[in-house]
């Protein structure tokens, strides 16, 4: 047949193999022979069977997502899946690895699927922006009921074979030689004698679907997403397979693909799937990563239980080290009653609580560090104390081990130069809670070696977490963008923009919360000690933090927090601290726009992402988006604020910076020599000088 589409014969069973590296894609040189081959297996009279399989790790994991936004070239999905449906004959998807979106639609089109059981399947679409073009929100809701398919398509999250075999998806799961057992699974089909039913003319589930429930439900759903089309458009899809016919539903389907497809938000998407495959690459391609057997982590108070916890959820022996036994005891607890309460959740099962809980071994000596092979601290954040802890660890870390420090703005390079291996030590900033969080931003210091790096990257990945390398500077990349972002909060309120309005702003621009809500609910009293430490001010909230309103954890900061809610209400003696302030200092309010805020407050992000790319702090104007969406909440839809700027309109954006350069003569709104490069070349890449 071709390279990617090969066909083999078991008597009358034809097993079409597809071989297309690394995730067996379905572009277009893989799409043309699997027609064909179809075709003529359908036509061929000593065919009885035919199963579709695919070679390497996984089966079909979608469709191939470098040919978006490009014209199709036939045959495209669909018209795959319409010949399978023309064959009499059974055909049998054997899935292994993941079956995902038009992986698990051409599945869908068949009518059997086998399934191995370490295989997970599901429509992640919605991910990208998009929802299943190739029939899935159409034939799902036949063969899993619309309930289950309609949280299938709209959360995007697979399922594993097991439940695909309970919800009816898959018809057997296998364990061992998964294409001997899928040929034989044929053969009985052949024995047994069609009319097989493709899954396009199940229709019982469809008749039974309870359409109130499934509106409650979707509207449920609906409520969660902030402004992203996709999981409305997927709601209303697999609505359509109930209320149309199959064709025109289909049809439907189609159309909000294709509106999708083209539109921002899946571009969006798109760049981010990427750039988070991207910004995992370590330059360098022979290094060897060093082994890692037993991590230890020093501090259990919330930052270190977390990142303890975030090793074991990834399988890693942990060595959980604390000054005193009480602190020692107090952390395990805390860690404990978190597996408790995701094990309440439903999110964990007991036995996985009791496998991980096995995994933690703690201490309060330093010497039970020593057959550690990446150790990582998480105490407070002072040099003092962390050049301490450094040089208690270079004297019983074994050789080769290798040495992280956790610090959203201290200075590696100074940390690891009070080492005797400054080869071995590296920044792993996690974010809290550290067990959650996804990203991780991977500081390389100065003589940070390149198997460290490395190492560190690929352990990220192993523990579910979306490293970023970034190199030394005050607060990295996304502290130092934040910092940016929040210099003119202060300014807004003082002339005349409130909380509550500015936060306004940042949630219809798609965030979950805006930056006073935010600043309320981490504590304000950190950003106060970080600003004390710099001798830096903000008369807003230095006073806040001055008279005992720390926010949500003392019940006042920007907002008021009755009896422990967490929903802020106004709180009238803010507006009233602000009104002095501004009087003080001579400013007469006025009425501030969107358009302003938005000016005075992303603007200045995007100007200092420039700044640091201009300084090699990241290597990609893409790591800096995936720092932003998996650290701070950047709307996925938008792609993260360097993706936004070519939406919003670098020009535009310069424009506006230079107004208020002008206007106040603030460093923050100089444009970047950078961010002009850009407006002229359009792009980030390659602009770096
Ligand atoms: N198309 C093109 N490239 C892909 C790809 C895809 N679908 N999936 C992965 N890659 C590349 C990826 O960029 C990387 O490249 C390499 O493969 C390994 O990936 C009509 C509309 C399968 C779980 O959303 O979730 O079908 O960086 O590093 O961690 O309805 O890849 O090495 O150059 O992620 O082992 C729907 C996307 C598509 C699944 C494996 N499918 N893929 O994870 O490897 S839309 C998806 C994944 C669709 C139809 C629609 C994961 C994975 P490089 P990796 P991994």
């Amino acid at each position: 047949m071709s390279n990617f589409v090969s066909v083999t014969r078991d008597g009358g069973v034809a097993v079409v193999t597809i071989d297309n590296p690394p995730v067996n894609a379905l572009s277009f040189h893989v799409r043309e022979p699997l027609m064909q081959a179809l075709v003529l297996l359908r036509d061929e009279p000593d065919v009885a069977a035919i199963i579709i399989a695919c070679a390497g790790r996984t089966f079909v994991a979608g469709a191939d997502i470098t040919e978006f936004g490009k014209p199709v070239q036939q045959p495209d999905l669909r018209a795959i899946i319409a010949v399978l449906e023309t064959i009499a004959k059974p055909t049998v998807a054997a899935i292994h690895g993941t079956a995902l979106g038009g992986g698990l639609e051409l599945a869908l089109g068949c009518h059997f699927r086998v399934a191995d059981a370490g295989a997970r399947l599901g429509l992640p679409e919605v991910k990208l922006g998009l929802l299943p073009g190739g029939g899935g929100t159409v034939r799902l809701p036949r063969l899993v009921g619309p309930l289950k398919a309609l949280n299938m398509i709209v959360s995007g999250t697979p399922i594993d074979a097991a439940e695909a075999l309970a919800t009816g998806l898959v018809d057997a799961v296998f364990d061992g030689d998964l294409i001997a057992q899928a040929i034989r699974f044929a053969s009985e089909m052949v024995g047994k004698g069609g009319p097989f039913t493709p899954a396009r003319d199940h229709n019982e589930l469809l008749k039974e679907a309870d359409l109130p429930a499934f509106d409650k439900e979707a509207a449920a759903l609906a409520g969660k997403v902030r402004g992203l089309e996709a999981p409305i458009a997927c709601a209303q899809s697999v609505r359509n397979a109930i209320t149309l016919g199959f064709d025109e539903a289909l049809a439907a389907e189609r159309e909000l693909f294709v509106k999708l497809v083209g539109g921002d938000q899946s571009r969006a998407q798109r760049h981010l799937f990427f750039a988070e495959r991207e910004a995992a690459k370590v330059p360098g391609k022979d290094i060897v990563r060093r082994k890692i057997a037993r991590v230890g982590v020093i501090g259990a108070g919330t930052m270190g239980g977390g990142i303890a916890m975030a090793f074991a959820n990834g399988g890693y022996p942990v060595t959980l080290l604390e000054t005193s036994r009480e602190a020692l005891e107090r952390g395990l607890a805390t860690i404990d009653k978190n597996y408790t309460v995701s094990v309440t959740r439903g999110s964990l099962s007991e036995d996985a609580k009791r496998q991980r809980l096995d995994l933690f071994k703690g201490s309060t000596d330093y010497g039970d560090l020593a057959d550690c092979d990446l150790i990582i601290e998480a105490v407070f954040e002072e040099m003092a104390v962390k050049k301490d802890v450094f040089g208690r660890l270079d004297a019983v870390a074994k050789s080769g081990a290798i040495l992280a420090i956790n610090t959203s703005y201290l200075d590696v390079n100074e940390i690891a130069a009070s080492t005797s291996r400054p080869q071995d030590v590296v920044g792993m900033h996690f974010f809290s809670p550290a067990n959650v969080m996804k990203l991780l931003e991977i500081v390389r210091a100065e003589k940070t070696a390149p198997d460290a790096l490395a190492t560190a990257v690929e352990l990220a990945r192993r523990i579910g977490k979306v490293p970023v390398v970034v190199s030394v500077c005050h607060g990295f990349v996304g502290n130092r963008m934040l910092a940016a972002r929040g210099s003119e909060s202060e300014a807004l309120l003082l002339e005349g923009a409130t909380p509550r309005q500015i936060d306004q702003v940042f949630t219809d621009f798609g965030w979950s919360m805006g930056p006073f809500q935010m600043g309320d609910l981490a504590g304000l009293d950190i950003g106060w000690r970080n600003r004390k430490a710099r001798g830096q001010t903000a008369v807003i909230a230095d006073t806040l933090c001055e008279q005992g309103h720390f926010g949500q954890k003392t019940g006042s900061g920007f907002y008021r927090y009755e009896n422990g809610s967490r929903t802020p209400a106004p709180n009238p003696e803010v507006e009233a601290l602000i009104r002095d302030k501004a009087a003080e200092k001579g400013i007469a309010p006025r009425v501030i726009g969107t358009e302003e805020i938005i000016e005075r407050t992303l603007y200045p992000m995007i100007n200092e992402g420039a700044k640091i790319l201009e300084e090699k702090i990241a290597a990609r104007a893409s790591d800096i988006d995936v720092v932003w969406v998996n650290g701070y909440g950047f709307p996925v839809g938008k792609g993260g604020p360097m993706f936004w700027a070519g939406l919003e309109g670098v020009d535009k954006i310069i424009g506006r910076l230079d107004h208020w350069h002008e206007r106040t003569g603030k460093d923050i709104f100089r444009v970047a020599p950078l961010l002009r490069r850009m407006a002229v070349s359009g792009s980030w890449e390659g602009i770096a000088s």
